[in-house]
């Protein structure tokens, strides 16, 4: 059977998916024999599923021979590990790859159904927190759209992130099963499954030549099953696989039990077992502790290694020869355990001394840091890592031996570099994550110039001396193709007909819209376009909010996750102010504006839980009060997410990126916003520093303080007493949040931010900023007032946006760090 099909050609079923009628035919078979619902009754959910059960077949198919192809290149492969990818919903993205929409669409007409109603009724797969798994699935797309020979390894999360709603003005969390009735697009690879085991005790010895060999024993053992998703790229000719494990328990029941009797607990230990893929942790700053955590991250790191090895194994006989073919870049430190992991496979399993596996080890890995923030940090304490993972505890022990002699050797009697350099923190015993992922890669990377910067001379300074050349840097990307050509697809039409189709997979191409910028017919088009996304804006805010909005205003848009160096909090002093401002004037002399929030707090983060809440108290009183009626307008859109994003992205005037400089490794929203014709308000932070190069000073409004003078600031003694005495606007802002004239039931609700900001010092020096952060504002009243010079410079925005594709991350990636070529197409 396996040596007759040499060709996967002629499986298609006879479905030619540029035939409308052989679609329909696809779907009604699918109706029937895949969901099996009669398609006489069949609802828009029904049919969701019949045409993804029809798609994932073709989808199964193209996978195959983009493996055949990897495989008969003997080409060198990067495994992507993360503990989230955010991939959002999958219908359209892949009908948009495969280039089949208007005949799906089509097709789905003369059924009497709507492609849209349909796509609708897919349940967002939200196994992530925010950017870095969002940048996980953007990176899969260019991989699979530049035919690199890419893989993805991640956890299959029962419930991804919680769902939010709003109730009081405040975040109320609720489980999220994108699971419930089953995906369509997922592949049970029942028969790959790997034994994860957790606990238990080393046993070593030697034999006659003195060799040591270890053994773990008496182990608590999960399975791993794998579940495959097909992620395609633009032309649909690759696809790289996410491969997503779910935990299942080794035994179904302890018979021991069973016979006793106690029917639960013989299942108990499989709950708990399973308990491991059951659910995303929602904090994305803040390190969560939990022992569980730490064994979801072994977990899906054991189960990525083995399967990995094997695949490798399959094909080349010397492990020696792993990094020649097999680069892994790690998604951050959450999976940083797969350094130890890889020297316990290759030294225990496959009988490597200490010195090879090193070798092979190190030069394997990459490591991604995402984060400037310490508290960030992960780090694990050693009691708890030698209960869980006695082998790998005693590997880091080694690794860490090794590596202090040679700081010992080149920096006779520096004790100091020694306690600061050591992989285990000594005064707290616990394991610095950081630390072991930097010692076991061979090249680490920030995600945005000045991040790479602050990250060298900041966190990892001692690092970055004693391995010079390991730190690099590649500034984040999105996917031009879902973040324009996707969610925006009469902006996609008109570049297109602009300038051609060739920006999709080349976003460098969009600068010829730079000769468009003052063509005025154009200029109508693109407000047009601009006027119908805020259009359908302003109708997920009515649904959701049950706020009306007028597409006529600024629309003026702060949407990502709540935290304190985001800066929500400034955003909405200063629509205060604007508050005061028109309520005073009489005379309204500022423009109207739609100011338009959304974002998810940890749930165990009390102040940003308490940003949404003043947030949505604020806007309930303005949204009340008709002395500001059509001038100044505030939702706060709950449950955001990629679905919600895909919508508000395209239909924002003003993008809101106003982080503490500093604090925002990069930011990739900001990019999504500049691509569909916004113009940003920012600090010098993150990739914006970049942003604000590519599109020029004149493009993009600027203000605050910068990195390094935050620090100054802080060096010098920060007292944001003297900023609020001397800023009446601003005093007065705070007075009346502190005062309750937001919250008269309850007036002193905001105590704990008002506190922050005056007798906490103003960690993320709001005050500090407010008055520069006021005047940029007002540039921006005073710029869209001419429609024209708006415009012009929003064109030029997404013209200059080239660089912020993810695919230039990734041929960086490629090229500098993987060390790794495109297949060629031929067969692929
Ligand atoms: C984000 N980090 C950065 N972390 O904040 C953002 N963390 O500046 C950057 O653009 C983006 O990564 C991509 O590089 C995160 O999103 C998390 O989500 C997270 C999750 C769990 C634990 C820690």
């Amino acid at each position: 059977m396996k040596a007759s099909i040499s060709t996967l050609n002629d499986l298609d079923e006879g479905i030619d998916f540029r035939n409308v009628d052989q679609i329909k035919r696809g779907l009604l078979a699918s109706m029937v024999r895949y969901v099996g619902f009669d398609p006489e009754s069949a609802t828009p959910h029904d049919w969701f599923f019949a045409l993804a059960g029809l798609l994932r077949g073709h989808l199964s198919e193209q996978g195959m021979r983009t493996s055949r192809s990897q495989y008969g290149q003997d080409v060198k492969r990067v495994y992507y590990l993360s503990m989230e990818f955010l991939t959002g919903r999958r219908l359209m993205k892949h009908l948009l790859d495969l280039g089949i929409e208007p005949q799906v669409r089509a097709a789905l007409a003369e059924l009497g159904q709507n492609l849209d109603t349909v796509a609708e009724q897919e349940s967002d797969a939200a196994l992530g927190n925010g950017g870095l798994g969002r940048l996980a699935a953007c990176f899969l797309d260019s991989m699979a759209t530049h035919a690199y020979p890419g893989y993805g390894y991640g956890i299959r999360y029962e419930f991804g992130m919680f769902s939010q709603t709003i109730e009081n003005g405040q975040q109320v969390e609720h489980p999220e099963s994108w699971l419930q009735n089953g995906s369509p697009w997922e592949i049970v690879r029942h028969n790959v499954s790997h034994t994860v085991r957790f606990g238990g005790r080393i046993v070593c010895f030697r034999d006659e030549e003195g060799r040591e060999s270890c053994r773990w024993v008496d182990t608590d053992d999960v399975v791993a099953e794998a579940y495959d998703l097909k992620e395609t790229g633009y032309g649909g000719a690759i696809s790289v696989n996410l491969r997503l494990w779910s935990a299942r328990s080794t035994q179904d029941f302890d018979l021991r039990y069973f016979n006793e009797g106690n029917y639960i607990e013989a299942v108990k230990e499989k709950t708990v077992s399973e308990t491991l893929s059951k659910v995303l942790y929602p904090m994305d700053t803040t390190l969560m502790g939990q022992e569980l955590r730490l064994k979801q991250e072994y977990f899906f790191v054991s189960a990525s290694l083995q399967d990995i090895l094997a695949r490798f194994l399959k094909v080349h006989k010397n492990p020696r020869l792993f990094p020649e073919k097999t680069v892994i870049q790690l998604n951050d430190t959450h999976p940083a355990l797969a350094v130890p992991e890889l020297m316990r496979l290759l030294m225990d399993q496959h009988g490597l001394n200490w010195e090879d596996a090193w070798d092979i080890t190190r030069n394997t890995f990459a490591y991604t840091n995402h984060t400037l923030l310490p508290e960030a940090l992960e780090t694990w304490p050693i009691d708890l890592m030698e209960a869980l993972l006695p082998r790998h505890m005693e590997i880091i022990y080694r690794i860490n031996y090794f590596f202090l002699q040679e700081i010992r050797r080149t920096y006779p009697g520096d004790v100091e570099m020694v306690r600061r350099l050591s992989l285990i923190d000594d005064s707290t015993r616990r394991v610095r994550m950081a630390h072991l992922a930097v010692v076991g890669s061979a090249r680490v990377n920030g995600v945005a110039a000045l991040h790479t910067e602050l990250l060298r001379s900041r966190v990892f300074p001692d690092f970055d001396r004693i391995y010079p050349g390991k730190f690099v840097n590649v500034t984040n990307g999105i996917t031009q193709r879902r973040w324009l050509l996707q969610s925006n697809p009469p902006l996609a039409t008109l570049i297109t007909d602009a300038i051609g189709p060739a920006w999709v997979s080349d976003l460098d191409r969009l600068r010829d819209l730079e000769a468009l910028a003052d063509d005025a017919a154009f200029q109508d088009s693109f407000r047009a376009i601009k006027r119908k996304a805020k259009t359908r804006a302003a109708a997920l805010i009515a649904e959701r909010c049950g706020v009306a909005v007028r597409p006529e205003t600024l629309f003026d848009t702060q949407i990502k996750r709540i935290h304190e160096y985001k800066r929500q909090l400034l955003n909405i002093l200063q629509v205060i102010a604007r508050y005061n401002h028109l309520r005073a004037s009489g005379k309204p002399d500022l423009l109207p504006r739609t100011v338009i929030f959304g974002g998810k707090a940890a749930p165990g983060y009390f102040m940003a839980k308490k940003i949404i809440r003043l947030i949505n108290d604020v806007a309930d009183a303005i949204n009340h009060d008709p002395a500001v009626r059509g001038l100044l307008r505030v939702a706060f859109v709950p449950n955001y997410n990629v679905s919600t994003a895909e919508i508000l992205i395209p239909g924002c005037d003003l993008s809101e990126q106003i982080s503490t400089a500093g604090t925002e490794a990069s930011g990739t929203g900001n990019m999504k916003f500049a691509l569909n014709g916004a113009l940003t308000i920012g600090t010098l932070d993150g990739a914006n520093i970049e942003i604000r190069e590519e599109v020029g000073e004149d493009n993009i409004f600027i203000f605050g303080q910068t990195a390094e003078e935050v620090a100054r600031t802080k060096a010098a003694g920060y007292n944001p007493w003297n900023i609020y005495h001397n800023d009446p606007e601003l005093k007065t802002v705070i007075d009346m949040i502190r005062d309750g004239f937001f919250c008269t039931e309850q007036p002193d609700r905001y105590h704990p931010l008002v506190n922050a900001l005056l007798d906490g010092g103003d960690v993320f020096l709001v005050l500090a900023d407010f008055r520069s952060y006021m005047n940029a504002q007002a540039a921006v009243d005073a710029l869209y007032t001419d429609e024209k010079t708006w415009t012009r410079k929003a064109i030029l925005n997404v013209a200059r946006m080239g660089k912020f594709s993810s695919d230039r991350a990734i041929h960086t990636y490629a090229r500098e760090i993987w060390g790794i070529d495109k297949m060629t197409r031929d067969d692929a």
